[in-house]
């Protein structure tokens, strides 16, 4: 089955109780049971609601894995997953990510004796000699967040597996629709499903996909005892959203390629980050495992200064100022101070990330209207 029928059928069938043809949303904290120990495969909603079944259902397909657990944010995703690791164990992340996912690893984690590292994985060579005998996962966003470089997720696992450590992708940028990492060779994938996932903004929401049948029994236990489970409205709201995921990533990329075009000839700009371009130190990779170039574009100003960028940031009209992404309207963002203001400065220059780079979530209203609208924004750095 292909994508567009996956994300419409997979786990989907009618209500067994009714024949509604959307799935319910099971509004309910508990399941009233025959007798002790009998009961419809439902016990309490901590640990099992029927709305969030079809949606893990349905995630598990579109990511080509065997099971996925639904939580109530991206961030409580990788809460669980880095709750399957105990002190002394090694995470090497990327040195490029989304800020509140390093403040989780380093400043809740770290302070129960997980280490955190952090390394430039577009280099291969660089994960080799950092991975220790304590090292136990490695973390990948691809593309990064917000700096949209690519790593390339089979030489990674790869090097991984050959040491016995197992390898998490931090999907959220690209959606199912663009890149399947466990195809790759990832034992783990996660997402902020409150992004293109659900792709309209109304929701917090976070999933876990593996194939691997102890990592997904562990992760049920920690979900179970823990209790980071998403409300049932929240379920159908990301189901509902996920019948038109193709649709949207679809047009989203074709507008960002364009935008991202406009910008690399503006007179403001000094550089455009964007996957797609063919001297994108990463390209070839992106072409290799993504199906298109992703809808997120990056790019700084020649001003190299904040009060600069605050003209582009509060000019905008159809852009909105705000953090998240991968919704249908567009949003404009500023990490230094937004997204990423949890990483530390200098560690945030080292990778480029300046107090002038602006952020591009690039949605699907009309690429015409969107350029016009940063052609006026751009105006006023000239003037
Ligand atoms: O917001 P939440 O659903 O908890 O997801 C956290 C998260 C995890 N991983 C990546 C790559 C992310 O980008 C995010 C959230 N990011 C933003 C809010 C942002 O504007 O970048």
């Amino acid at each position: 089955m292909k994508f567009g029928t996956k994300a419409i059928h997979a786990g989907i069938d009618p209500d067994p109780s009714t024949g509604a043809i959307m799935t319910p949303i099971y509004q309910t904290s508990t399941y009233v049971q025959e007798a002790p120990g009998i009961n419809k495969g439902y016990e309490y909603a901590r640990t099992k609601n029927p709305t969030r079944t079809v949606l893990e259902t349905n995630l598990a397909a579109l990511e080509n894995g065997k099971h996925c657990i639904s939580y109530a944010s991206g961030l409580a995703a990788m809460d669980a997953i880095l709750k399957l690791y105990k002190p002394g164990d090694e995470i090497i992340a990327t040195n490029d990510l989304y800020g509140g996912s390093y403040r989780l690893l380093t400043k809740i984690f770290g302070l129960v004796g997980l280490k955190g590292t952090f390394v430039n994985m577009t280099d291969a060579s660089e994960l080799t000699s950092a991975i220790t005998e304590n090292t136990k996962l490695i973390w990948v966003e691809t593309p990064t967040n917000p700096m949209l470089s690519i790593v390339d997720i089979q030489a990674i696992s790869e090097i991984a597996h050959s040491k016995g450590v197992k390898v998490c992708v931090d999907n959220t940028f690209s959606s199912p629709y663009l890149q399947t990492p466990l195809d790759l060779g990832a034992d783990i994938v996660m997402h902020s499903a409150t992004k293109y996932i659900n792709g309209h903004s109304d929701v917090i929401n976070g999933c876990v996909i593996t194939n691997d049948d102890t990592v997904a029994d562990r992760l049920r236990f920690i979900q179970n005892a823990a209790g980071a489970v998403p409300g049932p409205m929240d379920c159908f709201l990301v189901l509902r959203g996920i019948k038109t995921l193709h649709l949207r990533v679809e047009r989203s990329c074709q507008n960002a390629e364009k935008i991202a075009s406009f910008l690399k000839d503006h007179p403001a700009v000094s550089k455009v980050y964007y996957p797609g371009f063919k001297d994108h130190p990463n390209h070839d990779i992106a072409a290799k495992q993504m199906r298109m170039f992703g809808g997120m574009v990056s790019f700084d100003l020649h001003a190299n200064s904040f009060e600069t960028t605050e003209k582009v940031l509060s000019n905008t009209h159809l852009f909105s100022l705000a953090e998240s992404l991968g919704g249908v309207e567009s949003l404009i963002g500023h990490p230094a101070t937004m997204t990423h203001a949890s990483i530390p400065k200098e560690d945030r220059l080292k990778v480029g990330l300046t107090d002038s780079l602006i952020r591009l979530s690039i949605g699907v209203e009309d690429v015409e209207d969107l350029i016009e609208d940063l052609r006026m924004a751009l105006a006023m750095v000239d003037a």
